[in-house]
């Protein structure tokens, strides 16, 4: 039984809903997580417009991360993405170093370098993620990177879950501006 303190932190945690992993993927599915993948360092620009320094640095939620941490946190992500999508493409089947997001989150660069940085870190890394999605095979996108938690992971899901992502994120600071 949920308690309604409960549901609003939920709410502000997830503000979109939890990821959830489609049971099939379609091709139609696959062009949309690609066009919401480069869709998104646009709407996290957009969204970060205009906030002053003090508004970068106050959390999203209670007890969250501040804007700023997050604006650094979604390249610092999908470039680890970026990168087992290319490991997964040229290993077979490759297992991959997960990464502690909370303490890199924590690092001097997360709390101090301009969210300019990160802005165009993102569409930059992005552009070129995107032109190699772009590019898949069906096969392509059945082949899978080992995660030593999560198991098989095919590339197809990994577009599904970086495309809930990245809106993911932008939702937070839209919800907190
Ligand atoms: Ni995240």
């Amino acid at each position: 039984m949920t308690t309604k303190p409960d549901m609003l932190a939920e709410t502000l945690r997830f503000p979109i809903g939890r990821f959830v992993v489609p049971e099939t993927i379609t091709p139609e599915m696959r062009a949309r997580y690609i066009e919401e993948i480069a869709a998104a360092p646009a709407a996290m620009r957009a969204a970060v417009k205009g906030l002053s320094e003090a508004q970068l640095d106050t959390p999203y939620r209670p007890g969250g991360w501040t804007i700023r941490q997050v604006v650094h946190h979604v390249p610092d992500s999908h470039l680890n993405a970026y990168v087992r999508m290319k490991l997964a493409l040229t290993e077979d089947e490759p297992t991959i170093t997960p990464y502690m997001e909370a303490r890199w989150a924590e690092l001097p660069d997360s709390r101090g370098v301009p969210v300019e940085t990160s802005l165009a870190l993102y569409e930059s890394m992005q552009s070129r993620w995107v032109y190699i999605m772009r590019s898949m095979t069906d096969a392509q996108w059945k082949r899978a990177y080992m995660h030593p938690e999560l198991g098989r992971y095919p590339l197809e899901r990994q577009a599904a879950l970086y495309a809930w992502h990245g809106k993911h994120h932008v939702a937070h600071i839209k919800s907190a501006t």
